[in-house]
């Protein structure tokens, strides 16, 4: 029997941190259509991101990127934040939107374009100790496009060069999340392709670098929850970057296209105690289509309900199942915690909490949407610009 009392005190502590890009208008390729009321600054994005904590209760705090976030005065950004009920949490760099990173940005052939990328990093790290966050997340594009274009080793050790240089620059109780990504926008070689690079490049590193699961940078058919399984017991899960594919790296709200998969990860980090320990649970979302507060509080629903199926995994009677080679059985008891309807369970949770228990409904009364739509007139709205 699982306990219900410990699973909603479960679910009250749980921290969903919410992208500011998300927030910004974004697209393919192709098109990026841009919607009314998007925020045109950095301090507006916390504004939206604050609504999304105030009717879910558990977005407490909001990953920034550098350059696309870039204030003259992080610490005063901090105190927005704060004002407004949220903190800003991980710190994303960028070393794939400049001309110089044609050829990569850490693992250039070239030590000038090297040292302008490594600098980039240690600035992000200022950046962390205005703003107090603690995570550093790392993703890099990376790679080379056609066989012979440069040598993957010495990339490798480019690679493991610059990482070391910003690593002893982190402070005490920060961290470097290392993600990986197998292919896009290099198409032959990737730098940091697999969770294996990641966790080499990490466990060299030291205790204070950490891979990053974005379960949307995968080929198909890959076993993520394996994956989490074996980095959290290595120690080395610092966290996720939460969507959705169904192709390539779609940027999809989470559980949309994979409740199931996502469901059985939650369960993984529950089971290896990564529920409870410092895995930071972000979502990194685009929402091209979709009108973006709401589609970023159902995300978080998603994940929340993801984890209340996980928490109500009736451990004992699947640790007794597994025992006795009973397959059926244990498959049975997962399959009775995913096909439970635990959204009366997340509306009670709510309550508890003093929210109301439908965040979408209380959004949309908010008359947030029709606020922002009329006073964000002018100006340049936050976005890629594809
Ligand atoms: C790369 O595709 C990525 O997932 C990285 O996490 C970046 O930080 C994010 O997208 C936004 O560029
Ligand atoms: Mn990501």
């Amino acid at each position: 029997m699982t306990d219900l009392a410990a699973v909603k005190a479960a679910l009250k502590t749980q921290a969903v941190e919410t992208p500011s890009w998300a927030y910004g208008n974004s697209g393919t390729r192709f098109k990026v259509f841009a919607q009314q009321g998007v925020p045109r600054t950095p301090q507006e994005k916390l504004d939206d991101a604050a609504k999304v904590h105030e009717f879910t209760g558990v977005a407490p705090t909001v990953a920034l990127h550098i350059p696309w976030d870039k204030v003259e005065d992080y610490s005063a950004l901090a105190k927005h934040a704060e004002d407004r009920g949220v903190k800003l949490g991980a710190i994303n760099s960028n070393t794939f939107q400049d001309d110089d990173y044609k050829l990569g940005s850490i693992c250039h052939p070239d030590p000038v374009v090297r040292r302008k990328a490594v600098d980039h990093l240690l600035e992000c790290v200022d950046i962390m100790d205005a703003t107090g966050s603690t995570d550093l997340k790392l993703w890099f594009a990376d790679g080379t496009n056609y066989p012979g274009q440069d040598d993957i080793r010495e990339r490798q050790d480019r690679l493991a060069e610059g990482l070391a240089e910003v690593y002893e620059r982190l402070g005490d109780g920060q961290r470097m999340l290392l993600e990986y990504k197998f292919f896009e926008p290099a198409f032959y070689t990737t730098d940091v392709p697999d969770w294996g690079t990641a966790y080499a490049h990490c466990l060299k590193l030291g205790p204070k670098a950490q891979v990053v699961v974005d379960t949307g940078h995968h080929a198909p058919g890959t076993n993520i929850e394996f994956i989490v399984a074996t980095l959290l017991r290595e120690g080395k899960l610092g966290g996720f970057d939460f969507n959705s594919r169904f192709y390539a790296d779609d940027d999809l709200m989470v559980g949309a296209a994979d409740p199931f998969q996502l469901f059985r990860i939650m369960y993984e980090v529950v089971r290896g105690g990564g529920f409870t320990s410092e895995v930071a649970f972000m979502l990194d979302q685009c929402h091209n289509i979709e009108a973006k507060i709401p589609a970023i509080i159902r995300s978080v629903m998603n994940v929340q309900e993801a984890t209340a199926k996980a928490l109500l995994v009736d451990r004992s009677a699947l640790a007794a199942a597994q025992a006795s080679g009973d397959v059926l059985e244990a498959n049975a008891v997962l399959m009775d915690a995913y096909n439970t309807d635990v959204r009366p369970l997340l509306r009670e949770v709510r309550e508890e909490m003093g929210l109301g228990p439908d965040p979408i409904a209380a959004y949309r009364a908010s008359g947030w949407a029709e606020k922002i739509i009329a006073e964000r007139v002018g100006g340049e709205q936050a976005g890629w610009g594809a």
